[in-house]
């Protein structure tokens, strides 16, 4: 049996009876039509226009109160993210008895495969709920941006003081002055560098290597100032263009390399630089939030903590064996020594010249100091 398998079968969906994930379901314009919250209020509201809801029994009310809201992720369950926002549904059926559901698309179909469109969707309300990349919204949000700063956060208790600390705060308040309510933070993970033709040990190496990058303008400024030739691209894209060698390289976490077995795309040289980690964030379109009782919004907000807990330890965890699955497929994989880093670090000043205006002076500052502070 392959990882691939293993993963592919380990996800929590495989316990559900009915399908959750729904890896087949209509992109963008049919989704919305087809969504079945849209049709439950339309069928509640004729019941109440025709029966009066004074008449409504205890059950028929029930009934047409029960709901299904969609959440959107980029990664399927075969992934740690998608398997939060499978946790997610599984503890919000369970405490809610059945009367709150919630259905995972993945692959960011809802936004068909646009991965940097999910929050625009979520806020129009084509979306209820997504876990969704802090890359990935950054382009509506610039205080995302911060997690992308180049080398910010050296190791995971960086991390968690940013996300639980002031600077967490900050930018939950920044996604919520947008129209979204953020519930909880996840992870996706500190993204490794790799590419088909050599190893990485300095800037130097990574001079004309075309680099796929992720949506973040940031990411063209980082990789054009270590030298390399950026190209920006959906995850949907990414896999096709390092197979035609359209590309010579890219970003991700260990865990997307192992599970997508980026190796089988000639991907054979891995560089682990830590260079920047995306958290994942739990969150609602305010439309939904403010229809949904008090109850409702403390069950949705718990469980997406409980979620988010439970795949940040997970994936934490998982990173060790996926390292040394990684290295017995063959993979070249480089770790930095201090000096190394340095360059790296030295070589990406320029980033925080440009981006920290765009993310705010304030917010690098009291990021800074809480990554400084948990060392
Ligand atoms: O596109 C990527 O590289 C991915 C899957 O990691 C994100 O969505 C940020």
């Amino acid at each position: 049996m392959t990882l691939t398998a293993t993963h592919a079968n380990a996800g929590p969906a495989s316990r559900h009876l009915r399908p959750r994930c729904s890896d087949h379901s209509p992109a963008l314009s049919q989704s919305h039509t087809a969504r079945p919250r849209v049709a439950a209020t339309g069928r509640s509201a004729l019941m109440a226009g025709v029966l009066g809801l004074a008449l409504l029994s205890p059950l028929m009310a029930s009934d047409a109160e029960a709901r299904e809201l969609s959440v959107s992720t980029v990664l399927s369950d075969a992934f740690p993210w998608g398997q939060a926002a499978e946790k997610w549904a599984e503890l919000v059926e369970e405490r809610s008895g059945g009367e709150l559901t919630l259905r995972v698309y993945p692959n960011a179909q809802l936004v068909a495969g646009d991965q940097t469109k999910e929050f625009s969707a979520m806020r129009q309300g084509l979306i209820d709920l997504a876990v969704g990349s802090t890359i990935n919204w950054s382009p509506q949000v610039p205080e995302l941006n911060l997690f992308s700063l180049p080398f910010l956060m050296p190791d995971h208790a960086a991390i968690d003081a940013l996300t639980q600390g002031e600077s967490g705060k900050q930018v939950f308040a920044a996604i919520e002055s947008k129209g979204i309510k953020p519930l909880a933070w996840g992870e996706n993970g500190f993204r490794e560098v790799s590419n088909s033709s050599k190893s990485i040990t300095s800037p130097d190496d990574l001079k004309g290597l075309k680099i796929r990058v992720v949506g973040s303008p940031l990411f063209q400024d980082t990789f054009t100032a270590l030298g390399a030739n950026p190209t920006q691209m959906s995850w949907a894209d990414a896999k096709p263009a390092l197979t035609t060698g359209a590309v010579d390289g890219q970003e991700n976490p260990l865990s997307v390399f192992d599970v997508a077995r980026i190796d089988q795309v000639g991907q054979t040289h891995l560089t682990l630089w830590h260079y920047m980690a995306d958290p994942l964030i739990f969150a609602a379109n305010q439309r939904v939030w403010k229809s949904l009782s008090e109850q409702e919004r403390t069950l949705l907000t718990e469980t997406a903590r409980e979620a988010g807990a439970w795949e940040i330890a997970m994936s934490r965890e998982g990173n060790a064996q996926r390292l040394a699955d990684i290295e017995a497929r063959g993979v070249n994989v480089v770790k930095l020594d201090e000096d190394a880093m340095q360059t790296f670090r030295d070589a990406t000043q320029s980033v925080y010249a440009s981006w920290t205006p765009k993310i705010g002076e304030s917010l690098v500052e009291t990021a800074r100091a809480e990554v400084e502070a948990s060392r």
